[in-house]
């Protein structure tokens, strides 16, 4: 066995002096000879029908190669955006959405013509010249108005606004009965809009001699990207190459097929060059789709003694102007709304509710998020209800026996979520703190404290589930491991890196697989004509627990074939050669050794080193399913203090305690809970996707309107670990990339509505912005906004 010496190392990221140079390629560094730009006509209105689209002016424009519409478009693509079966596999209605509009449009930034230009101003210039004779139609934009029989219709003609209704499992009537306190809330989530800092782009080159297509995209997932395109282009996959560069962040975004990932493409191939589009940013807020968009009703009792009784979830999901791909996805904050503990029932209920606003999507987390946040705000709520700190609440309700099944059957593979817990509020000074807390207040002075013992079920995912989920292709990972006769190594994943640091972690997973110096190991992902048939990409926390696994074993085989060829040069049996940090020998004679390049070269060798029966070579490619998803969790603690003047919300400190099994790189994890948490902290108390109601126009387009905040709104984050391995993998490892956005904003806003709880406030929603806090505090003075007492009711 290898001695490990990498996995665990705090190393820098090696990827990092390349990017933070400005030596990295995204979309936009790549460009074809010949090329032409394509920008897009998108519908101002939310709802309308279009009559006419004139294109004379337009036509005539400078540099203008084609403009194209819906009818162009129907010749190149087939069928419309397809929807996954995702958690709601029964949907009442998936209205088809063809990547461009044919005659209604029913999001405002919806596509209904591009122009392709010689250059990119000239495409927008050209754009700004057609003239689309529109009808405005009645607009649905709030979820609960949507449900009203008599709202009228996101799409003509459409039955009625829902696009599916689906019970997990029914309410227990006799259950409900045996909590003796009972609390009901609506928790809102606002829409969110992932602002990757490399927007999207495609770049897509169609040669008609050789009818292939190659295609630059800022992906996720390009081996998804091009069955989807071999879907819609007609052509055979070997025909399609998708190339996924450096991809400047995702958050899930850059997941699903967006409409621009066809259109250019067919743009492509109808013009006969090639074609690029880059998104605007403001493009980007209204057009990709945005994340959460939800609320739920909760209703949960305890017994008087703090023991949980039940929990009943109705989470209504604001799907847009269509189901998005994965958007159904998100229903899985149902079957994980029990969070970190034993309720005796719970039952759940998911309803997708078109509107005419962008479709939503996965977003990072997506799901787990609100399942935390709504289990953790109801948990404070009960606390509250039942005159118990939090802290007891949760620890009397935590499993302690794993693995541990939940209420919808999904199985917890390991944790110990009181220690970190523990951990956490050592590291907090809880008792000191809620003591600060209570002398504050003597003086004015409004501290909150919140906490979220978060779990996640992540590592998406096992082959069953998945397959059923996605629609047929289950979600495995795959890797390609190649030795080289010099020794070295090239490691090729199906995953793809946008932020995560792979080519480090990956390359330590195969340098103490495989015993190889680290340097010696490139990691290659991104381009699907290299490494293995296919790959599965990047999102639901999966790429180290599947991804990794699948280099852990990849290596193994590699090592395997080594191990045999060894045995065949030191003329001894294979059971006898040991193999120990890139060396072979035979038991009892460590001081005769070949290293792993020695075996590698012999392996490339005449044939006369080898045994007969063995092929020439040293590489193996693995595929791993694994038995079941990982679950990691924590503890998180944030601290606030509320200026009752202004209602602004000083995070004062942020203390988490992860535990995501074995870690291959805490430098790396570390990263990943620096910035997810920080995307927790921007939903709790910054962002917000804000429309309006009567116009169906959006209000936060731009990044002055749409508030991501920057590192000074962030206090120094205090991170604190657990390991407690998954014993479903070898590595006993778990996900980290998605951990802090599930945890923050539940820790945020219970420490907001912990400081508010002075004023009698239980709840606020997000975002804690200064205005909505401001103004709960003087409702609940009795006071008006504008500063009039009101006679208290
Ligand atoms: N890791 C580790 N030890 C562990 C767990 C993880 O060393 N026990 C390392 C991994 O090897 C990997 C990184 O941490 O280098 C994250 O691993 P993992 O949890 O498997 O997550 P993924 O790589 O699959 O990343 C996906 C996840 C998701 S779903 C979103 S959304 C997200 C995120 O990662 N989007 C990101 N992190 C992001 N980070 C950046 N910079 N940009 C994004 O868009």
């Amino acid at each position: 066995m290898a001695v490990t010496t990498m996995i665990g190392a705090k190393i820098h990221r090696r990827e990092d002096p390349r990017l933070v140079s400005g030596m990295g390629h995204f979309v936009d560094d790549f460009t074809q000879p010949h090329t032409a730009y394509m920008s897009i006509v998108r519908s101002p209105y939310a709802h309308a029908r279009f009559k006419s689209i004139d294109i004379t002016a337009a036509s005539k424009s400078p540099g203008v190669v084609a403009i194209y519409t819906h009818k162009d478009f129907a010749k190149a693509i087939s069928g419309g955006i397809p929807v996954a079966p995702a958690f709601v596999a029964e949907k009442k209605q998936t209205p088809n959405r063809f990547p461009i509009a044919e005659d209604e449009v029913v999001y405002q930034g919806e596509a209904v013509a591009v122009v392709l230009a010689d250059d990119a101003y000239q495409a927008v210039d050209a754009a700004n010249l057609i003239d689309v004779e529109y009808e405005q139609l009645p607009v649905v934009m709030d979820v609960e108005a949507a449900l009203d029989p008599n709202s009228p219709k996101v799409h003509i003609g459409g039955p009625d606004n829902v696009a599916w209704d689906f019970t997990f499992v029914p309410d227990d009537p006799a259950v409900m009965k045996e909590a003796e306190v009972v609390v009901k809330h609506r928790f809102h989530q606002q829409r969110l809009a992932p602002t990757a800092m490399e927007p999207r782009g495609v770049l897509a080159d169609y040669s008609t001699s050789d009818r292939a297509l190659t295609v630059w995209m800022s992906s996720q997932n390009p081996h998804l990207m091009r069955f989807y395109l071999a879907l819609a282009v007609g052509l055979p996959e070997s025909r399609i190459r998708v190339i996924s560069p450096d991809v400047g962040g995702g958050f899930g975004s850059k997941c699903p097929p967006h409409p621009e990932d066809y259109l250019v493409p067919a743009a492509s191939r109808l013009s006969g060059r090639p074609v690029k589009w880059i998104e605007g940013r403001s493009e980007a807020i209204q057009g990709t789709a945005h994340g959460r968009g939800e609320y739920f009703d909760v209703e949960a009792g305890a017994k008087k003694d703090g023991t949980l009784v039940f929990l009943k979830v109705t989470q209504y999901l604001d799907a847009g102007g269509y189901v998005g791909n994965l958007g159904a996805f998100q229903g899985v904050a149902c079957l994980l709304s029990g969070g970190a503990y034993r309720w005796k029932h719970v039952s759940a209920r998911t309803v997708g509710v078109l509107t005419n606003r962008v479709p939503t999507d996965i977003y990072r987390g997506a799901g787990r998020p609100e399942a935390t946040h709504l289990c953790e705000r109801t948990i404070d709520l009960l606390a509250g209800e039942l005159n118990m700190d939090p802290v007891a609440l949760r620890r009397q309700n935590f499993p302690t026996e794993f693995p541990f099944t939940n209420n919808f059957g999904l199985v917890y593979d390991s944790g110990n979520y009181g220690q970190a817990l523990d951990k956490a509020l050592a590291m907090a000074g809880y008792e000191k703190l809620r003591h600060e807390q209570e002398e504050g207040r003597k003086k004015g002075k409004y501290i909150g404290i919140g906490l979220s013992s978060w779990i996640e079920l992540c590592g998406i995912g096992p082959s069953g589930p998945t397959a059923g989920a996605t629609g047929g292709i289950a979600l495995v990972e795959s890797a390609q491991v190649r030795v080289f006769p010099t020794g070295s190594v090239a490691v090729y994943v199906g995953t793809h890196a946008h932020g995560q640091g792979h080519d480090t972690t990956f390359s330590q997973i195969a340098a103490d697989a495989l015993g190889v110096p680290y340097d010696l190991i490139e990691l290659h992902h991104g381009d699907t004509a290299e490494g293995p048939a296919f790959g599965y990409g990047t999102y639901g926390s999966r790429s180290l627990a599947l991804g990794g696994l699948a280099v852990h074993k990849a290596s193994k085989k590699v090592i395997h074939k080594a191990r045999q060829l060894a045995a065949h040069i030191f003329e001894a049996a294979e059971e006898d050669v040991e193999f120990d940090q890139g060396q072979f020998y035979v038991k009892g004679s460590p001081d005769k050794r070949k290293s792993i390049g020695e075996v590698a070269l012999a392996s490339y060798g005449s044939g006369a080193g080898m045994p007969p029966e063995m092929e020439h070579g040293l590489e193996a490619v693995a595929y791993f399913d694994p038995p079941n998803f990982v679950w990691p969790f924590g503890t998180h603690i944030a601290v606030v203090e509320v200026d009752p003047e202004t209602g602004h919300v000083d995070l004062r400190r942020y203390i988490a305690v992860d535990d995501c099994g074995n870690v291959i790189n805490p430098m790396i994890v570390e990263g990943q809970v620096h910035g997810g948490v920080t995307q927790g902290i921007a939903q709790a108390l910054y962002e917000e996707v804000v429309y309006d109601n009567e116009s169906g126009q959006m209000r936060t387009g731009t990044m002055t309107d749409y508030l991501v905040p920057t590192a000074n709104e962030i206090p120094k984050l205090e991170l604190g670990s657990t390991v407690t391995p998954s014993p479903t993998n070898e590595l006993g490892v778990k996900g980290i990339g998605e951990a802090g956005t599930i945890a923050a904003s539940a820790a945020v806003m219970n420490a907001v509505c912990d400081a508010l709880s002075a004023f009698g406030i239980k709840h606020i929603d997000m975002p804690a912005s200064p205005d909505r806090v401001w103004k709960a505090i003087q409702a609940a003075k009795g006071t008006s906004a504008d500063g009039h007492k009101e006679a208290r009711k």
